[in-house]
């Protein structure tokens, strides 16, 4: 009945072929222009997902977000890249890369990527296709965001620190400076001296001298040379390149929780990593996309401040964030864990109309005796919500109740430190979120291979999801260090 791929770990992840010797129906039939976006808060395992389907298109492109995206992928000798800017099709050979026009480029953190990927034998030129129309995103704009990020001091918004806000800022305001300026350098350092005296007069501690421009200026002069060749009209090559049949796979970055319209506002990135990313973001026509996958991990993580009503507090999170090994690829800082919240991936599948599903990372639950299912939320007099809400107080963690959680985690291989076998963690959970509790399957289903063969209770767990959401799982994806292969179900 089922027809969905089991995943399992990247290291090294050998494409479908190589495995199975197959092409499972459901990754090859993916439709000509198709998009893997996040679910929650980001960190649900994208990358690893579009660089398994990417062999299967011709051109994978970034649309939103910069470096504070981070995408893990491995090539065949399992040599990791952690990829912040680059799209993640970039080590199959035959994709050509696009960074959209919706995109905002550290230009310096790109050609880092681009030399580290180049003496690890992976070519980029011609391979890679920079928007016209993105935004630049300068050193400055990191450096303000972490100005304004000590300004905010207890409501900071955990930001990777990457300039992010600051850039889209620039953008929205109508003073940014785009890829294209590249090409007018004469009038190019007059808009960054509006930009610096701008950032000079808002923030105190930022220091600008006549010097710093300079200094700025003569870089972005040899970066401008090096960019050339990667300048494109993306809009343009995109329509070109439907019109000539060419797949197309789009890379989310973050996630619909993030999402700077209906994430967690104010604690959310400056983009949209929702569907309609997708169109502000590569010039492609809503009804140009054909398959949407969401990727949602089998729990709940977010990095950085904000609302998290299943967030497992205590013992509890700390055991979920060693088994998960949960920590960013960006910043490296520890992940909040909790629950899978069904209340936001409900949300999530509504404003993304996802095609499907793709559930990583299963396999962190194995030792779990049991495991809930965050189904609903409350309001603080006990009345039911009727879907997320936007008003943070109504998210906020109440007094939480005490939840002891009996996590027995058993020393997998997963899990280098070494803990008891059997843990009651002391964790603490909102009271305005009623769970489900579901049975865990405590057996490792690492080497599964075909969805009937996964334990009872996983099947469950899946279905449950499914049931709750309304969209079918075709993906089932593993962290466990295994090196597994990949089957069509
Ligand atoms: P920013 O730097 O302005 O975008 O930060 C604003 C909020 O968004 C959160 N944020 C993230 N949270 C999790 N993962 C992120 N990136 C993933 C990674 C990659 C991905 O692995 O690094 O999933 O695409 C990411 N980027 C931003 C941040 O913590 C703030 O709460
Ligand atoms: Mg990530």
């Amino acid at each position: 009945r089922r027809n969905c791929s089991i995943a399992c770990s990247a290291s090294p992840i050998v494409t479908v072929e190589e495995r199975t010797g197959e092409i499972p129906s459901r990754i090859g039939s993916l439709g000509q222009v198709s998009a893997v976006l996040g679910c929650q808060w980001g960190d649900e395992g994208k990358g690893k997902l579009v660089d398994i389907l990417a062999k299967h298109f011709d051109i994978v492109a970034r649309c939103q977000g910069g470096a504070n995206a981070g995408h893990t992928i491995y090539n065949s000798e399992g040599k990791k890249f952690a990829l912040h800017l680059v799209p993640s099709g970039i080590l199959n050979e035959d994709t050509m890369c696009v960074i959209g026009n919706g995109v905002v480029v550290h230009l310096p953190g790109l050609f880092k990527e681009i030399d580290g990927l180049e003496s690890n034998g992976v070519s980029c030129k011609g391979r890679i296709l920079v928007s016209d129309r993105a935004h630049l995103l300068f050193d400055y704009h990191q450096e303000i965001d972490g100005l304004r990020e000590t300004e905010l001091a207890k409501s900071f918004i955990g930001t990777t620190k990457r300039g992010i806000g600051p850039c889209y800022s620039s953008k929205v305001t109508r003073n940014g400076i785009r890829v294209s300026d590249l090409r007018h350098m004469d009038t190019f350092a007059d808009k960054l001296d509006v930009l610096l005296s701008d950032a000079a007069s808002r923030f105190k501690g930022f220091n600008y001298t006549s010097d710093v421009l300079k200094k700025e200026v003569e870089t972005y002069k040899q970066l401008a040379e090096r960019l050339e060749p990667f300048i494109c009209d993306t809009v343009h090559y995109m329509h070109k390149s439907i019109s000539h049949k060419k797949k197309i796979l789009v890379e989310g970055g973050q996630a619909t929780m993030l999402d700077i319209d209906f994430g967690t506002y104010p604690f959310v990135t400056s983009s949209s990593p929702s569907a309609g990313g997708i169109c502000t973001g590569l010039g492609i026509a809503p009804r140009g996309l054909s398959d949407v996958i969401g990727v949602v991990k089998a729990y709940t993580t977010r990095v950085g401040s904000g609302p998290f009503p299943t967030e497992l507090l205590g013992n509890a999170g700390d055991l979920l964030r060693a088994a998960g090994q949960e920590f960013g690829t960006t910043t490296g800082r520890p992940r909040r864990c909790g629950w899978l919240d069904i209340v936001a991936l409900k949300y999530a599948c509504q404003i993304n109309g996802f095609s499907g599903l793709n559930l990583t990372k299963l396999d962190v639950l194995s030792d779990l005796a049991e495991i809930q299912l965050g189904v609903s939320y409350k309001h603080m007099d006990g009345t039911p919500m009727n879907s997320f809400p936007a008003d943070l107080s109504d998210l906020e963690q109440s007094k939480a109740r005490n939840y002891i959680a009996l996590l027995p985690i058993k020393n997998s291989k997963r899990n280098p430190v070494t803990m008891p076998d059997k843990m009651g963690g002391l964790g603490n959970v909102s009271e305005k979120v009623e769970y489900e509790t579901m049975p865990g399957w405590q057996a490792d289903i690492s080497s599964v291979r075909n969805y009937s063969d996964l334990p009872k209770a996983a099947r469950q767990y899946v279905e449950r999801i499914e049931q709750l959401v309304g969209v079918p799982i075709h993906y089932i994806d593993q962290d466990d260090a295994s090196d597994k292969g990949i089957t069509d179900m």
